[in-house]
């Protein structure tokens, strides 16, 4: 008898390892995509010239000198990042206005022409080197759009640019993003530049294979379509790209922001945000650092989401992260420490409706192995997963992740708890998981959970299930403001009353959204609300469209006015604009 319990007990568990893995589905992230989206979190640096002037794109024609920070210690930079647990830093080794902060000798106009450090400062080198000491992965932003160089518009720019990506991919070790922008505006010449983008990319890969190329359309990540940090609730890593390009050849922002299902490339999205109101730093700004509680709403609306964050944190005009930043991060991370460390799931009985065998089993889901996981038989397209507590546990988050290296599978699903009359009771339904996916609920008690998977595109293979506490951001709605909004035909002005004659020191303006807002003004005042002179004419708000922050703008010098009032130019829309605000700054 129990001789042949043995045998029976032996045939199962060879019949089990033997039953093999499911097929890979769809399109698939390769092996360098995994190990970027376990990333998670990465750090964003923005520092240039407009670090010093002001603005957030400046032109081109600003004095290299223009660029001289007093202390900058990349070292400080790192290990704050190092702390916030951000695995990797970009930086913009040149923005639109084409300065580059490494000696690129492709340009005139670079830290090697400037008197910072006697021409012998070099960013890239000393932040590639901080990286390094930290532990943390060192990527690049190099803008095609270039405002400075003479070549921009003509065929020769796209050699040029390809060899400034040569110099910042072969001086500095590792590389393992490159951020392209897909921004083309005009150059010096008044030109736009038709970019050669199988070149550029020929070149990143040329020297490093597995760089992730991000752009609107990869090849290895896409823009998650906003500048807010807010990927699509649901999301898929997959879209079709064939036919789009970066830029204005993009997919909408729609498609961006969601993926697509089915898609046939595997283009996971990044979500990007500043934690300040704009790209660059600004004294003016240092008081509008992002709360605690808007930081954690982006995180669970970008990571959570299945995309990656990369926050920016500017460094100011010493060249170091401003105490008001380092501050903020500080909570972020002790915030996240606080939410995650403590996994309810740990120590549940796990049970699901389906399992291919021994080898998949449910209990899969929590263990610490990546590269475990639950599945169940090929033609299953739902199931469902419970969770048994020996005590009843209390929550308001659910993480689940699918294993992507076999694709991305599920479509729907809605998550159920036992209630005290012990019914099962639906607190959320959900569409796609991906990497990972962490689902927002009501903060409940129970003794147990269920997750039903009711749709999926092929068999559900997944690899991670988490319970966890915040106690901290307990909301799970949309940050955005309800404030008033008002909408102009495109002729009909802004105006604002200061009453009385007055001195002011500049205007506020700030736009419902990057689809109905103004892109060029005229700036007008009176003293009577009668006769009008021109302040400004023809004037830009720099990256309105894609970051419709309030623009704040300061006067060279104090002007005198009873009245001020904004004439469109240009708007993005042909139909007019929406704002939510304008006024005077006294
Ligand atoms: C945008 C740029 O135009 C902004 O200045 C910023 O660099 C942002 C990350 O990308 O499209």
């Amino acid at each position: 008898m129990r001789r042949a319990s043995i045998i029976l007990t032996a045939a199962a568990i060879i019949c089990s390892c033997s039953t093999p893995a499911p097929e890979p589905f769809g399109a698939l992230p390769s092996p360098a995509h995994v190990e970027w989206q376990k990333m998670e979190t990465n750090m964003f640096m923005h520092f240039g010239p407009n670090t010093f002037t002001n603005v957030e794109w400046g032109d081109g024609n600003e004095s290299v000198d223009a660029f001289n920070p007093t202390e900058m210690d990349c070292r400080q930079w790192a290990s704050i990042a190092k702390e916030a647990g951000f695995k990797g830093i970009i930086i913009t080794a040149k923005h639109h206005d084409g300065f580059c902060i490494w000696p690129n000798p492709q340009s005139t106009h670079t830290v090697a022409q400037s008197k910072w450090r006697d021409g012998k400062g070099d960013v890239l080198k000393e932040l590639s080197e901080a990286c390094r000491e930290y532990g943390l992965k060192f990527g690049v932003y190099i803008s095609p759009w270039d405002q400075n160089d003479p070549h921009y518009g003509t065929p020769e720019y796209n050699e040029v640019f390809r060899k400034t990506i040569e110099h910042a991919h072969t001086n500095y070790g590792e590389v393992f993003e490159q951020w392209f922008d897909g921004a083309c505006g005009e150059g010096p010449n008044g030109k736009r530049q038709v970019y050669d983008w199988d070149m550029f990319n020929g070149e990143v890969f040329k020297h490093h294979p597995n760089a992730m190329i991000f752009s609107d359309v990869g090849p290895g990540c896409r823009w998650i379509g906003n500048e807010r940090g807010i990927c699509g609730a649901t999301c898929w890593s997959t879209m079709t790209t064939e036919g789009f390009g970066p830029g204005r050849d993009a997919p909408a922002k729609a498609i961006l922001n969601g993926g697509e299902i089915g898609g046939k490339a595997w283009v996971p999205g990044e979500s990007d945000v500043s934690i300040r109101p704009g790209w660059f730093w600004r004294e003016s700004e240092n008081d509008k650092v992002k709360s605690l509680h808007h930081l954690l709403y982006i995180y669970y609306s970008s990571v959570g989401h299945n995309s990656l964050l990369l926050l920016n944190v500017p460094p100011d005009t010493r060249g170091l992260i401003h105490e008001c930043d380092a501050a903020r991060l500080k909570e972020f991370r002790q915030a996240l420490d606080e939410i995650f460390d403590e996994d309810l799931a740990k120590g549940a009985t796990v049970m699901a409706s389906e399992t291919r065998g021994r080898k998949f089993k449910a209990e899969n889901l929590i263990d610490d192995d990546y590269d475990s996981y639950w599945t169940a038989g090929d033609d299953v397209k739902q199931a469902s997963i419970t969770l048994e507590f020996a005590e009843p546990k209390t929550f308001n988050r659910v993480q689940l992740q699918e294993y992507i290296p076999l694709g991305q599978r599920v479509a729907e699903f809605n998550i159920e708890i036992v209630d005290e009359e012990g019914n099962w009771k639906k607190i959320a339904d959900a569409t796609t998981i991906g990497y990972k996916r962490i689902v927002l609920t009501d903060m409940v008690t129970t003794k147990a959970l269920r997750v039903n998977i009711t749709d999926a595109l092929a068999v559900p293979v997944l690899n991670g299930i988490g319970i966890f506490r915040d106690d901290i951001y307990t909301g799970y709605g949309n940050m955005d403001s309800d404030s008033k909004i008002i909408w102009h035909e495109m002729h009909k002005p802004m105006e604002w009353d200061a009453d009385i004659v007055r001195e002011i020191k500049g205007f506020r303006y700030t736009p419902d959204s990057g689809q109905n807002c103004i892109t060029r003004y005229r700036l007008e005042k009176s003293m009577d609300w009668e006769n009008w002179t021109v302040v400004y004419d023809n004037k830009r708000f720099d990256n309105i469209v894609n970051n419709p922050v309030t623009q704040e703008v300061i006067f060279e010098k104090p002007i005198k006015a009873m009245a001020l009032r904004i004439v469109p130019v240009e708007c993005q829309s042909s139909e007019g604009y929406a704002f939510k605000e304008f006024e005077g700054i006294l």
